[in-house]
């Protein structure tokens, strides 16, 4: 594991002002955890509160638009999440590519809008579990990486990589230690070759997809994993708190 792990937890679309308080008491607890990076991205309505209760953690965003502003109802820039007081947005993630038929060229958009105004940015990539079967995963992901990771000047300081096979989220299913570490491995030749050898060794990789306090260790102790992208389990404190505890 990392020297610090990261540890960021994705509210997903959960989460109104009463869940605030969760927030304070995970700020409240890193304050003593300070061997772990911890960050939380809650929903948009959530940021600016988020941000002003919880002064010690990261807090970022599940998403931006690729665009700087204008006629896009309902849409959110990486300048307005700046605004509200997020650090950091969360690009590509499965359930948007789903969702929402992102390609990997609009999240490399999202990533490089998001850097263009000081955000960092956590990329996710992640093969489907038919793209597993098929002995796909390191070719679909390594083509995720290079279609969806920000090219601007410096960007590979500003960004995280989070590796989330889409069989395992919210499935409460995980892959081995060994499936983990290898793509892993995969991940930073990619971001080697891609950022170059220096600045791609410094690139963080989240392993995202049903991480709980039960099985972190595990997962945290497989090559390469700098912390994990955390969802239904981070949802309380006391659950995220007892992941937390694992990583530092
Ligand atoms: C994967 C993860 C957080 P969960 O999406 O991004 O969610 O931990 O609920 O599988």
């Amino acid at each position: 594991m990392a020297v610090r792990p990261y540890i960021v937890g994705n509210w997903k679309m959960h989460g109104t002002r009463s869940m605030l308080s969760e927030a304070r008491a995970i700020d409240r607890a890193a304050e003593r955890l300070i061997k772990v990076e911890v960050a939380l991205a809650p929903p948009f309505t959530l940021i600016h509160a988020t941000r002003k209760e919880a002064g010690l953690i990261g807090v970022g965003a599940q998403d931006c638009h690729a665009a700087e502003g204008g006629a896009h109802t309902g849409d959110i820039s990486a300048a307005m999440l700046k605004d509200a007081g997020a650090g950091f947005v969360i690009v590509g993630h499965s359930e948007r590519r789903a969702d929402h038929g992102e390609k990997d060229a609009d999240v490399k958009a999202k990533a490089e809008s998001a850097l263009a105004v000081g955000l960092s940015v956590i990329v996710c990539v992640g093969e489907t579990e038919e793209q597993r079967d098929a002995g796909k995963a390191e070719s679909v992901v390594a083509r995720q990486l290079k279609g969806s990771l920000p090219t601007a000047d410096g960007a590979a300081d500003k960004v995280t990589v989070a590796y989330e096979p889409v069989w395992a989220i919210g499935t409460g299913r995980t892959p081995t230690t060994d499936d983990v570490s290898a793509m892993h491995r995969a991940i930073r030749k990619v971001l080697k070759d891609f950022y170059g050898d220096e600045a791609g060794a410094k690139v963080r990789i989240l392993y995202g997809g049903s991480v709980k306090a039960e099985n972190a260790a595990e997962l945290l102790a497989a090559d390469d994993v700098g912390g994990a992208l955390v969802g239904g389990a981070s949802l309380t404190a006391e659950s995220f708190l007892g992941i937390i505890a694992v990583a530092a």
